[in-house]
């Protein structure tokens, strides 16, 4: 098997336990060489911190990008994550012109909103360039917050299939060619991931567990693209990051002081055995 490459785009958020501080190793121990692009760097996540400090990098964007266009470097998978800006977004699509290896995987993960709200700082002009990075995208890894916004749909707490069907719709009509939507429940104390490729609809249920974690979608979309890279199928790499999901919640359940992010670090090894199962 070739040594696979890939980069990942999203901000270093320096605590809390999500974006490049969640990808970078999650992936890395799926024993694939991640590559980073940080787009910003934080203090912490803007997720139940206040004051935190934000230093924007998207000047920095096209000048690494131009670096490694000159020098031949590219990458069979692109993944990204929370961007901050419209125009980070732009330069992602340059991106995906200019160091896309022959093959390049597209994986975009819009990581903008949750619980019905979007994240602080982001509004629907943000939401409009993001419908066109999702169109560009071979992998798209929403929740159901995001598909809404992304398509101009009414957010539901309850749902059945038809509605979770109408979102596919429209997410596939912006042109992206996948989907890997999580956290979705249709029967209580259950919630799961639907996987929806080439057309074809498949669903994984696990338990739903009493607690939720903060950077668990981080979790999820890292740990997919570390097991699709590895070679296993959408539904087989959507199962991996859910058990692994599941996993991280698992271990960080009980823990009051540990409320700004999951503990990934000691079931990385669970996520290790199933990539090379
Ligand atoms: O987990 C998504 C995420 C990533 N990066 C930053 C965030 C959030 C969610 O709030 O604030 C900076």
């Amino acid at each position: 098997m070739s040594y696979k490459k890939i980069l990942t785009v999203q901000d270093i958020s320096c605590v809390g336990q999500c974006s490049l501080t969640v990808a970078l190793p999650i992936i890395s121990a799926c024993g694939i060489e991640t590559c980073v692009l940080p787009s910003a760097v934080l203090s912490t996540h803007t997720a139940g911190f206040t004051g935190y400090t934000f230093h924007d990098l998207t000047e920095d964007m096209p000048l690494i990008c131009e670096h490694w266009r000159k020098t031949g470097i590219a990458f069979d998978a692109i993944y990204t994550g929370y961007l901050g800006s419209a125009q980070q977004i732009a330069h992602v699509e340059d991106l995906f012109e200019t160091v896309a290896a022959e093959g390049c995987l597209k994986i975009v993960d819009p990581a903008m909103a949750d619980n019905g709200k979007l994240y602080p700082g982001f509004d629907m002009a943000f939401v409009e360039n993001m419908k066109h990075l999702c169109g560009k995208a071979d992998y798209l890894v929403p929740n159901i917050t995001e598909a809404c916004f992304l398509t101009g749909t009414e957010y539901r707490e309850t749902y059945d299939r038809a509605y979770i069907d109408e979102l596919l719709a429209k997410l596939t009509a912006l042109g992206c060619k996948n989907i890997i939507f999580t956290g979705i429940s249709y029967a209580e104390g259950k919630t799961g991931v639907v996987v929806y490729e080439n057309g074809a609809y498949d669903y994984y249920e696990h338990d739903k567990l009493p607690n939720s974690c903060h950077g668990t979608g981080d979790i999820y979309a890292s740990a997919f693209v570390g097991a699709l890279m590895r070679g296993k199928s959408a539904y087989e790499a959507a199962k991996i990051a859910a058990d692994y999901a599941v996993a991280c919640i698992k271990s960080t359940a009980e823990e009051e002081n540990h409320w700004y992010g999951a503990k990934f670090e000691p079931v990385l090894g669970k996520l290790i055995a199933a990539v090379n199962d």
